[in-house]
């Protein structure tokens, strides 16, 4: 089903023609996606939170060939008109409520615009399911290894479905649980992943001092998500009896690697959005 929708523009014929039109998305906090090189043609894609084909009818075609809805177009205004850009339309209201600006850059006509808010509504932000050029590590114990590898396997499976590379996967074993927090907050003070997915599983049975162990280990893992801003997800299962882990560790349905895979997915995601957010906020103060 549908996944993304990509909008493909030639600006030209060197990766030099591209330069000022990545410049200007970045500058207005478009994050980058997917990269590719081909033959002697480069293709940047530039993602946004969120996006939406539009089918219209309409007697006169549109001003621009894209729009971007951005969060204050006032502030898009004051960042895009210092650039090299011939103004098609400087910043105004609009019949429909929204504030909205074009300009045309290395051939490209882009409308920017903020929709006005309904009374009452807040603004909302989420995190989504992609993600495609993002970069996690997986933190699984040994320790009750009959369960933490299939808690392992549904992470993965996870991460994939969402569009992870392989190779922007990392797997770090550990004995038990109790070593989690350790290795998964050097991980994400070494600055290369988006997110951590901590796997591991405790039985009441199997370890002494359970409570002592499992709320040390669960507060180690807030913690370290929470100091070095790396999201982390938990999918350490705490369980009185065997029975009850298998139960938690199903392939899939019922499988809390999956879950806690698609918990860091969202986070990752969510996290560059609010930073977008910032950046857009900071370029506006400028
Ligand atoms: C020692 C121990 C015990 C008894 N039970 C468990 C358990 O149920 N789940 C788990 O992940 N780890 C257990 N461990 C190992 C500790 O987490 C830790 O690896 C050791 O105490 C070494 O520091």
């Amino acid at each position: 089903m549908i996944r993304n929708i990509i909008v493909p523009r030639v600006l030209g014929k060197s990766l030099e023609d591209l330069q000022p039109a990545l410049e200007l998305f970045y500058a207005l906090g478009a994050l980058p996606g997917r990269e590719w090189h081909e033959g002697g043609a480069h293709g940047f894609q530039l993602e946004a939170p969120c996006g939406a084909l539009e089918l219209t009818t309409a007697a006169n075609p549109p001003i621009s060939d894209i729009t971007v809805e951005v969060s204050d177009a006032d502030a898009a205004w004051e960042i895009v008109r210092k650039r090299d850009v011939k103004v098609l339309c400087e910043i105004g209201g609009t019949s429909y409520g929204a504030r909205l600006f074009a300009v045309e850059f290395s051939g490209l006509k882009v409308a920017f615009l903020t929709y006005a808010n309904k009374s009452g509504t807040a603004a909302g932000i989420e995190g989504s399911l992609q993600a495609e050029g993002k970069r996690f590590a997986v933190v699984v114990a040994r320790f009750n290894s009959f369960i933490t590898e299939r808690l392992l396997d549904g992470a993965l499976l996870a991460l994939r479905q969402a569009g992870t590379r392989e190779g922007d996967i990392t797997v770090a074993r550990v004995p038990g649980s109790f070593e989690i927090p350790t290795a998964s907050r050097q991980l994400a003070t070494s600055g290369n992943y988006d997110a951590i997915v901590c796997i591991g599983c405790l039985l009441r049975g199997g370890t002494l001092h359970y409570d002592v162990i499992a709320n040390e280990v669960t507060r180690g893992i807030g913690q370290a998500s929470q100091e070095t801003g790396v999201p982390h997800a938990f999918g350490v299962l705490t369980c009185d009896t065997l029975e009850q882990a298998i139960e938690r560790a199903g392939l899939k349905a019922g499988n809390k690697g999956y879950e806690a895979g698609l918990a860091a997915v969202e986070m990752a995601s969510l996290h560059d959005k609010v930073a977008a957010q910032s950046a857009i906020a900071t370029a506006g103060k400028r």
